[in-house]
């Protein structure tokens, strides 16, 4: 049983009034759904992505859905609230100053106890329970509590902070106790998983030897011992690798750079509109390289995707202003009558056009301020199966820490990140060759199927259920 704020599926009502399910966009879904499809009998709780009555319990893609339902007031409150408001911008290095509301946080108890009884509720004797993401960290103690029988693993897609940060967060010790509700706690980096075990220590001054957190049991409870630990999220390469070998999708690559007038070089970024991406330093390098000279627009096009993404928050309206604004003004300066010098679309593309535009792409930017993992750094690596093309990755992307062979920037220091664009655009192809080979062997060997199996491995050892359960 899958438990995420989103089902991996959209609400789309067509013309005649019916209702039609398309797969919703983001990296967990993008994760998690070729995971579920290898699975027997699998659920998934989650939002559907409208507010106000859930829809009954469907099937979809072979796998049983059972929607929650969100008011308009818990959309606002505990989603764009203290989901987006609070935890995100705090989890990522304060990047934007998180907003602390006292309401926020009653929506979040509520929609997770809402989210922890629906799944408690469709969960079968001896199941197993993963519930995902900074959205639901309270739901593992909420199953617990009335399901023991469950053995119940989390995994945090996104970053956990040092504990100088996490400190600032009210209600932060309900939160570790709502996390350690699970048997196993997984995160991308391993200094995730060393920051929330020094949180519990500090914080609630439970024990902590080396994965292993003690907690404390209450009355004639016995103490449980929780396991964190890192499990870094990769991507359905087989999927990848056989989209670049359809004739259709290598042809778009081809038409891709037709379109743009066979220039050279495209350099492409691919990102949910979000500032925790680095999007502005990385059009402020481009532009810089334009003005100085170093890139001549008729040779190099850049190609920015920018997936729309949490348009009611105000941090992500001002954000698209200022990149929008910040492409207008290069195109204004730099580009060839007739061609842009930055090709800005603000949109979603299917797994084919992605496939294509990665195929198209002589190098991809990807210069996060601070990001969990970063599954398009990956997406790259597995769709050059010719070894052509330089990733250049920021260090402060969980990726970094298995992609080494990328060229790592500091994506603050804008000098860096120019000299790196420059390098990239340079590279001989043999250099190319030897960095793209080290990079697929780590992401070939790496992909979502196994990380799911070693998450699901560890939980099946970490969590002893049937013993708590056995009646006395
Ligand atoms: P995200 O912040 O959503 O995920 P990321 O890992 O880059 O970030 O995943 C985005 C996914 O959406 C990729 O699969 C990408 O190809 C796809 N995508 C982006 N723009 C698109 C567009 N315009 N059209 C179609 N698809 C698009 C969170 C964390 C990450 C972590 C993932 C998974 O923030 O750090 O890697 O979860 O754990």
């Amino acid at each position: 049983m899958i438990v995420a704020n989103r089902l991996p599926v959209d609400a789309r009502t067509l013309p005649d009034g019916a209702t039609e399910w398309v797969t919703s966009p983001g990296g967990l879904v993008t994760a998690m759904e070729s995971v579920m499809r290898h699975v027997d009998s699998g659920a998934w709780v989650g939002w559907h992505g409208t507010a106000g009555e859930a829809p009954e319990p469907f099937a979809a893609d072979g796998m049983h859905l059972y929607p929650v339902a969100l008011s308009a007031e818990d959309v606002e409150k505990y989603y764009e609230g203290f989901s987006n408001g609070t935890l995100w911008p705090l989890y990522h290095d304060v990047i934007v100053d998180p907003e602390f509301h006292r309401a926020w946080w009653d929506a979040y108890v509520r929609v997770n106890r809402r989210f922890a009884q629906a799944a408690a509720a469709a969960t079968a004797p001896g199941g197993t329970i993963w519930v995902h993401d900074y959205q639901l960290q309270l739901a593992p103690e909420m199953i617990r509590a009335s399901r023991p029988d469950v053995r119940i693993g989390f995994f945090n897609h996104i970053p956990f902070p040092p504990v100088e940060l996490f400190s600032q967060l009210p209600k932060r010790n309900q939160v570790l106790r709502g996390l350690l509700g699970a048997d196993l706690v997984g995160f991308q980096r391993e200094s995730d998983a060393v920051n929330f075990l020094s949180a519990v220590r500090h914080l609630l001054g439970y024990q902590v030897d080396q994965y292993t957190a003690t907690v404390p049991g209450i009355g004639s409870e016995p103490a449980r011992q929780v396991v964190a630990k890192s499990f870094p999220i990769s991507i359905d390469t087989a999927a990848i690798s056989s989209l670049t070998e359809d004739p259709a999708v290598r042809e778009r690559a081809a038409e891709l750079r037709r379109e743009l007038g066979e220039p050279d070089k495209i350099v492409l970024g691919v990102d949910r509109l979000d500032y925790t991406k680095g999007i502005r330093h990385r059009l402020k390098a481009w532009g810089e390289l334009l003005r100085d000279g170093s890139i001549d627009p008729h040779d190099a096009v850049m190609i920015q995707v920018a997936t729309p993404s949490r348009e009611r928050v105000e941090a992500y309206r001002q954000l698209r202003d200022e990149v929008e604004l910040t492409v207008g003004r290069i195109n204004g300066d730099h580009a060839p009558i007739g061609r842009p010098a930055i090709s800005y679309l603000h949109r979603s593309f299917d797994r084919r056009d992605m496939t294509a535009l990665f195929m198209a792409a002589d190098v991809v930017l990807v210069t996060a301020l601070r990001d969990g993992m970063n599954l398009v750094a990956k997406e790259y690596v597995a769709s050059r199966p010719d070894l052509r093309g330089v990733l250049v990755l920021s260090e402060f992307a969980g990726a970094a820490d298995e992609l080494r062979a990328a060229i790592l920037v500091n994506p603050h220091d804008i000098d860096e990140l120019k000299t790196a664009i420059l390098q990239a655009l340079k590279m001989p192809e043999d250099e190319q060759e030897q960095a793209m080979l080290s990079l697929r062997r780590q992401v070939l060997d790496h992909d979502v199927q196994a990380w799911a199996h070693a998450f699901l491995g560890d939980l099946e050892s970490a969590g002893r259920p049937e013993e708590i359960a056995r009646p006395p």
